[in-house]
């Protein structure tokens, strides 16, 4: 199972997975996830939003327990942000069947469309489309880099952009989410142990940084006549370190776009976008607000107009402290062991759906605790742990 998936989307060179919401690499996913639904007899089906649902038992039931992550990448992502969590589904499935378990609740395995939001910008498009945090209206509004619109690469994908909505239906009918994922840090490699129960996300958000200066020669501008928005760029990129480490969160700069964008041309745009997390709201506000007032003031010194737009925002996440409790109290009773319960920084469409639905999320030890990137590593024991506990928890919850 697990081999089949490793292929798609993987770039040749820098061996990182390029699969990006309604892209051929995106429709190759979902085949495979269809395929494994189908060959286990499982109901399946993609509703409004592009989501895909494999069911056990009548959906119609309600009181589901349903499990699932995502398969889209950021670019050059790593092969278990997402995947593991849908591979470990359908595994902890088989291993349920081969406990000849008997579900009283139906069960169903979930792969939510554009977690990443690498395409266009907003996380848990999915999710948020479904749990009606992202409105129809937004949702069309969204467009990717080469200006294409989240409806026209949904047609082309072949989906209908004007089904797209609030399920609202859909969701009353769940008793329970767990979503299993690679730890996107070292929290349980530190601690030795191979499985861990998430506690909380961090608030988290996204804030675009338009400085606009004046286009000119390179070569022939004088230093004093320039207004280069590069520069209060790169002097805010510096003020996002410091803010961080004085609030004891993160900030990061990690995507830039540049008009004119020519190696001889002073730009006359600098446009540059910044993820920043912390443990709570008010040292998230301090940071983002340090960084706002820093860059205001080198934009300011250098003649430059700047703007600045929150793009998204995902308030802390305080995991249903009954379903969390449950699932420490089924490891702890199969597996004799205390299995530790960590916060997060990443975010997760068991976050943007814990308003709406009891959540939970399982995680695996990651040697490397890079995430994001090619080097992201799930030792093949501890997957198979974490498959075992989620089959446990499962079983637990859907037998109940
Ligand atoms: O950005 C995140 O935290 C998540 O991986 N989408
Ligand atoms: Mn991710
Ligand atoms: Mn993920
Ligand atoms: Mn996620």
């Amino acid at each position: 199972m697990w081999r089949e998936l490793l292929p798609i989307g993987r770039h040749p060179d820098s061996h990182g997975y390029r699969r990006f919401a309604w892209t051929g690499a995106d429709a190759e996913c979902r085949a495979w996830f269809k395929a494994q639904a189908e060959s286990r007899g499982l109901d399946y089906e993609v509703d409004r939003n592009g989501n895909q649902w494999a069911w056990l038992g009548d959906p119609g039931a309600g009181d589901a327990v349903v499990t699932g992550s995502h398969l889209d990448s950021v670019p050059d992502g790593g092969a278990f942000d997402g995947p593991l969590g849908v591979v470990s589904s359908f595994a902890a499935l088989d291993e349920l069947r081969a406990r000849q378990v008997a579900f009283t609740k139906p069960l169903a395995i979930v792969n939510f469309g554009d977690e990443e939001g690498a395409r266009f910008g907003l996380a848990c498009v999915g999710s948020r489309l479904a749990s009606g945090q992202l409105t129809v209206d937004q949702a069309h509004k969204l467009t990717d880099g080469e200006g294409i619109s989240l409806p026209r690469a949904m047609e082309a994908a072949g989906y209908d952009p004007d089904a797209i909505g609030a399920d609202h239906e859909r969701l009353a009918r769940i008793g329970a989410f767990v979503e299993l994922h690679v730890e996107q840090g070292r929290a349980l490699d530190l601690s030795g142990d191979r499985v861990g129960i998430a506690s909380a996300i961090w608030p988290h958000g996204r804030w675009r940084f338009d400085f606009r200066g004046e286009a000119n020669h390179a070569g022939t501008t004088r230093l004093v006549d320039r207004h280069d928005p590069m520069l209060s760029y790169a002097e805010t990129v510096l003020a996002a370190r410091r803010e961080a480490e004085l609030a004891g969160a993160v900030a990061t700069f990690g995507k830039i776009s540049v008009e004119p964008n020519g190696v001889n041309a002073i730009p006359s745009l600098v446009r540059g976008w910044l993820d920043s997390r912390a443990a709570d709201q008010a040292s998230l506000d301090q940071v983002v607000g340090g960084i706002e007032k820093a860059a205001r003031e080198y934009a300011d010194a250098h003649g430059i107009a700047l703007d600045i737009v929150r793009e998204s925002f995902t308030p802390v996440v305080e995991f249903d402290h009954a379903l969390r409790d449950e699932l420490a109290r089924i490891l702890g009773e199969e597996t004799d062991i205390t299995v530790p319960v960590l916060g997060t920084g990443a975010g997760h469409d068991a976050g943007i759906l814990s308003g709406t639905i009891p959540t939970a999320m399982l995680f695996v030890r990651n040697p490397t605790g890079v995430s994001h990137s090619p080097a992201e590593f799930a030792a093949e024991d501890d997957c198979v742990a974490g498959v075992l506990a989620l089959a446990d928890v499962l079983e637990g919850l859907a037998t109940s």
